[in-house]
């Protein structure tokens, strides 16, 4: 196998025995197998959509498909042999209604069209084996790097994309991208530019995505309101929901109401607490835990069950496993799965037979609710600040977190940042810093969490209602982007902001495997993006002068 998407991979270069996420050299075959097979269909479904023979329901399942590839979404080989024989079955399917000549004419155009699975699964995971799926995107290292990129930046986008679609919110131009762009990459006639070109066009096109998901969440569940949140414990029956999606966790309150069982928030699901549709539920208690890397820790202490509603997961230990129920795309073999059907009575079970919390734990809060509605709620106080010299900085420090030890350079920063400046943080990098207390400038909170990585579009909003305020481009805003980035989620939101002409970008803990220097600095050229220094003083220092 060879895996470089995330970064975490094994040395820093790509994981090549098994992935350090927990992902065997099988899964790995079978997600490059899937993604070969999506290929050759998006090819077919290029022509297809002329005819007007694309189902949303094939769309569905296109974006879903890709999304399962992204990091810690699913381990699972015989769903992944499942959706490769479902999207040979679409492709065969769709071929045989655009005619025998079209037929034959898209199948010599590449050989992903004319793919057939092996009925096993062991023969099919030696299919995906000799296919080299990374070398056969290109044979030039520079535009494979690129190629990777848009990749990965399209499973990141097809997340977004699956979130906002739950919700009812979709937009044809996204999908027709991502089938587009599975379709592009298999082209070796690409130069160089046009490859950097396609791969802002992602960054753009996910602003979309992103924009439909921030309107799912908030025409759903409202616009998030500051909210406090405690990290203790009530005494009780218990259930742990993580992940990333709203819509599971309002289900899953609705069956759990008059139980007799308390709700807690594990990692990206923290922001869930700010959504006026989800705090009515009054056994919607607090929240446990932090980051996803800590998960096999924390989730082995927790008194009941647990839901995992999308990335991150990771192997589920024994001392645990039987209290761990995933849904959605997220899945783990042996690891009992709740359907679409989301009948959450399982979880309710298990959560009914396990002790819960058996006495109260009063312990720290934390604030959340800061989106773009609640922020810009409060603009004129903040340019007010601004103006009077009270605020002299903003910083996003946001992304993912992750295990590795150079990580302590966000919790550094966040500590370091002067009293004048103002914190803005989303997605589970925060858990470094989340409850640290910063107090606030008049009345606005040093620290103002955003949401989710999902909620990345808010951020973006505020920074360009902040530039429109002060009638000034995004760039030349006393804003500064520190970035902390794992998967593909965060690689999909740092080309949205290169998209956007967003400069001087502070990246880490370290830079992707799949960038080659040449790319490395085109990008630096470009956007003068920049790793993070090796200590936070030394940035602190160098942004604020
Ligand atoms: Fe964190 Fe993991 Fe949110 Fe990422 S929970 S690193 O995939 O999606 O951010
Ligand atoms: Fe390795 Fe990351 Fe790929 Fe997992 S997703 S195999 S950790 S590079």
């Amino acid at each position: 196998m060879l895996c470089n998407q995330c970064e975490q991979t094994a040395k820093g270069t790509g994981c090549t025995q098994i992935g350090v996420c927990g992902k065997t050299d099988e899964v790995a075959a079978l997600q490059d197998l899937l993604t070969y097979s999506l290929q050759g269909l998006s090819i077919v479904i290029q022509e297809a959509r002329r005819k007007d023979l694309v189902s949303t329901e094939v769309k569905h399942f296109i974006t879903k498909s890709v999304f399962a590839c992204l990091t810690n979404v699913d381990f699972d080989p015989i769903r992944f042999q499942q959706w490769i024989n479902a999207s040979v079955n679409i492709r065969k399917d769709l071929l045989r209604q655009l005619g025998k000549d079209i037929a034959k004419r898209l199948e010599g155009t590449h050989p992903s069209v004319s793919f057939a699975p092996a009925l096993e699964l062991t023969a099919l995971i030696q299919q995906g084996q000799e296919l080299d799926l990374i070398a056969s995107l290109d044979e030039n290292e520079d535009l494979r790097s690129l190629k990777q990129t848009i990749l990965y930046g399209l499973r990141g986008l097809a997340a977004y994309t699956d979130h906002a679609a739950i919700l009812g919110k979709e937009d044809n131009t996204v999908y027709i991208f991502i089938f587009d762009t599975l379709a592009t990459i298999t082209r070796n006639d690409l130069s160089l530019e046009e490859l950097v070109d396609l791969t802002l066009e992602c960054g753009q096109v996910n602003l979309t995505a992103m924009g439909l998901l921030d309107e799912g969440n908030t025409g759903t569940y409202g616009h998030p309101v500051p909210t406090t949140v405690p990290l203790g414990h009530i005494a009780g029956k218990a259930i742990l929901v993580t992940g990333h999606d709203l819509k599971d966790l309002q289900l899953l309150l609705e069956q759990t109401e008059g139980k007799g069982i308390n709700i807690y928030t594990h990692g990206e699901m923290l922001p869930c607490h700010g959504y006026p549709e989800l705090k009515k539920y009054s056994h919607f208690y607090g929240h446990y835990g932090t980051a996803w890397q800590n998960q096999q820790k924390e989730m082995a202490l927790f008194p009941g069950a647990i839901l995992f509603t999308t990335n991150c997961i990771q192997k589920p230990r024994d001392n645990y496993k039987d209290n761990v129920f995933t849904t959605g795309l997220v899945g783990w073999p042996d690891v009992a799965h709740i359907d679409d059907g989301k009948n959450f009575s399982p979880v309710i079970e298990r959560a009914l037979a396990l002790p819960g919390f058996t006495e109260e734990e009063d312990n720290d809060t934390v604030m959340v609710g800061f989106g773009h509605n609640a922020v810009m709620g409060v603009a004129d106080k903040i340019i007010a600040g601004v103006k009077a010299g009270k605020i002299r900085h903003f910083f996003l420090v946001g992304g993912c977190d992750g295990a590795k030890p150079g990580r302590n350079y966000y919790t550094d920063f966040v500590e370091q940042v002067p009293e004048d400046c103002i914190v803005m943080t989303l997605a589970c990098g925060k858990f470094r810093f989340f409850d640290k207390k910063l107090g606030d400038i008049d009345g606005i909170p040093r620290l103002l969490d955003i949401g989710q990585c999902n909620d990345a579009f808010s951020a973006i909003q505020i920074a360009v209602a902040l530039a429109g305020a002060f009638k000034c481009d995004v760039n030349e805003l006393p804003l500064s982007m520190i970035l902390s980035w794992y998967e593909q989620k965060a690689v999909i939101i740092l080309l949205t902001l290169l998209s956007l002409g967003i400069t001087d970008i502070r990246l880490g803990p370290t830079l992707p495997a799949f960038l080659t220097p040449n790319v490395l600095n085109l990008l630096v050229e470009k956007f003068a993006i920049k790793p993070i220094a090796e200590t936070a003083a030394e940035d602190l220092k160098t942004i604020l002068g």
